[in-house]
């Protein structure tokens, strides 16, 4: 072989070959980011999706028509020819007008993020996956590129071939193999949730045989700032142990009805459903929020009591706790009277008129009032042992928390905002009160030393949800210290002692200082 021949494959081959490498690593790695974080996040499933919609109705049916049910297939398989093509390019760039191959390679990330924020249910965290596999890439090009000098052919040294080249080709190559190899992982996994994820969209719950409690106009306050009474699904907090949100196709989710009782049996998905489903309002909250925290929600539950599934399999009467147990090993022990009492402890399907969302627990999970979630709210659940709680125990109990968690009664301010500035005069302080199953009947509020006053309460939903409170308030220029307390329906008055969440829940009244400004 020439001189020059071997020169070129230098200059223009092993450049491509880095650039190849770089790009696949990253997109290697961006797909396997994308399964820990949000399916929907995957950069070239994005990137697909994004190219499907923009797509004239004649390409895509050209297509369906070349390719058939394989056409997303091929669609990945376009855009991954594509890709490697620019990621030739970007390293033969690199090397020749640096830092050109960085820049588009870093485009391609900013891109992906873009799409995938623009495409994702959760753009909070969906340009994670598509930030990695740039960065990645762009580093890794810089990298590989370095171990290259780029000569003009003119003064071109071809003796030199040595160990700079072949620690090039080595790191290489581990490069595109890792890249493969967690692309691979990464893509496959990504492929089952989606198809979870797009089982989920084409479900149509049925509508429910006991209708939920009508949502009073009264109960929503309106107010800037001031959490609404139902949350929305996409802004529901989300505390579990799942690294990866399991993904369970409901054709194949069965419920095990299990231990003390006198006839097990199994549930399927099909057989859920056509149960006499019934809607409740029930308020959820995590036991590690902490006083004032927002790890609290309240959603419109689809769902089949929970007392009718053990009724059917026949509790023996020593039995005193249901261990629920979910598919990725979450266990939650729930006494056996808070799910066979009249309260709405269920079995949910849908949350907020909609299949429970694949991170909220699809296809099925528990919802119990008055009871925090690390001890009733087993999401993807697949078992319910009836058993006592001086034979088993569950997830959190084995580190260190409460076996019962019932609701402390709590109540938190959200208006003012923190860091918002209040201009002196007429405003308003309003927050949010709760103790499910229960019920609130007052809000106090105390200002600076001032007296205790009675907050005006919005109409409660039910015992079962959290329920706004206001206090209309003529503010004076100065820093001033406000803070709430609730009383509950019972007549007790949320306690001043402060507790940590560890091990049953915080207390203490939540107090925030409130800078105000001349008017
Ligand atoms: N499978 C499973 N279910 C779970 C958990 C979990 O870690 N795994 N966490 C529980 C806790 S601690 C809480 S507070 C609620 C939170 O439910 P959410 O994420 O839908 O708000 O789910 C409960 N159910
Ligand atoms: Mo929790």
């Amino acid at each position: 072989m020439g001189a020059s021949s071997e020169n070129r494959r230098i200059s223009t081959v092993l450049p491509g070959f880095a650039g190849v490498a770089s790009v696949v690593l990253g997109v290697g790695l961006g797909e396997l980011a994308a399964r820990v974080i949000a399916p929907s996040a995957s950069p070239v499933a994005g990137i697909g999706g994004a190219l499907i919609d923009l797509a004239p109705s004649w390409a895509k049916d050209a297509a369906i028509a070349l390719f058939g049910t394989a056409d997303k297939i091929a669609l990945v398989v376009g855009i991954g020819i594509v890709l490697l093509v620019v990621a030739a390019i970007a390293g033969w760039l690199q090397v020749r007008r640096p830092p050109w191959g960085i820049v588009i390679v870093s485009a391609l990330g900013v891109l992906g993020a873009v799409v995938a924020m623009m495409r994702s249910v959760s753009p909070v965290t969906a340009w994670i996956p598509a930030a990695i596999a740039g960065t990645v890439a762009a580093v890794t090009l810089w990298f590989l590129t370095r171990m290259l000098h780029p000569r003009p052919a003119a003064s071109a040294d071809e003796s030199d071939a040595g160990p700079d080249r072949r620690r090039f080709l080595l790191l290489s190559g581990v490069a595109l193999v890792a890249g493969v190899g967690t692309a691979l992982v990464g893509g496959i996994r990504t492929a089952g949730s989606v198809a979870v994820d797009a089982i989920r969209r084409a479900l149509k719950l049925p509508a429910p045989a006991v209708a939920g409690p009508a949502i009073p106009a009264s109960a929503e306050l309106d107010i800037p700032g001031l959490a609404p009474v139902i949350t929305p699904n996409s802004s529901f907090y989300r505390i579990d142990t799942a690294i990866i949100v399991p993904e369970i196709d409901p054709a194949r989710w069965t419920l095990r009805v299990h231990g003390m009782v006198e006839e097990e049996f199994f549930l399927s998905w099909d057989e859920l459903l056509a149960l006499p489903l019934e809607e409740s309002v029930t308020t959820l909250a995590c036991v590690s929020n902490p006083v004032g925290g927002d790890l609290i929600g309240n959603a419109r539950w689809l769902g089949y009591p929970i007392r009718d599934i053990l009724a059917r399999a026949r509790p023996l009467a020593d039995a005193d706790m249901v261990l629920s147990r979910s598919r990725d090993g979450f266990s939650a022990s729930t006494p056996i009277e808070a799910l066979t009492d009249d309260r709405n402890a269920i079995l949910a399907v849908g949350m907020n008129g909609e299949p429970l969302p694949l991170q909220h627990g699809f296809p099925v999970r528990m919802v119990v009032p008055g009871l925090y979630g690390y001890v009733s709210a087993t999401k993807w659940v697949t078992s319910l042992e009836v058993t006592r709680f001086d034979r088993a125990s569950a997830y959190w109990t084995d580190r260190g928390w409460s076996e019962r968690g019932p609701v402390k009664l709590q109540s938190r301010i959200d208006v003012p905002r923190a860091g918002t500035a209040v201009i002196a005069g007429d405003t308003v302080i309003a927050g949010m009160a709760w103790q499910q199953h229960v019920g609130v009947s007052g809000v106090e509020v105390q200002i600076d030393e001032g007296p205790w006053q009675q907050a005006d309460l919005a109409t409660a939903i039910s015992a079962d949800t959290w329920v706004q409170w206001s206090l209309p308030w003529q503010a004076t220029p100065g820093d001033h210290r406000v803070r709430c307390r609730a009383i509950s329906a019972d007549g007790q008055t949320q306690t001043s002692t402060v507790a940590p969440v560890v091990p049953d829940g915080a207390t203490g009244w939540n107090e925030r200082t409130i800078r105000v400004t001349e008017a």
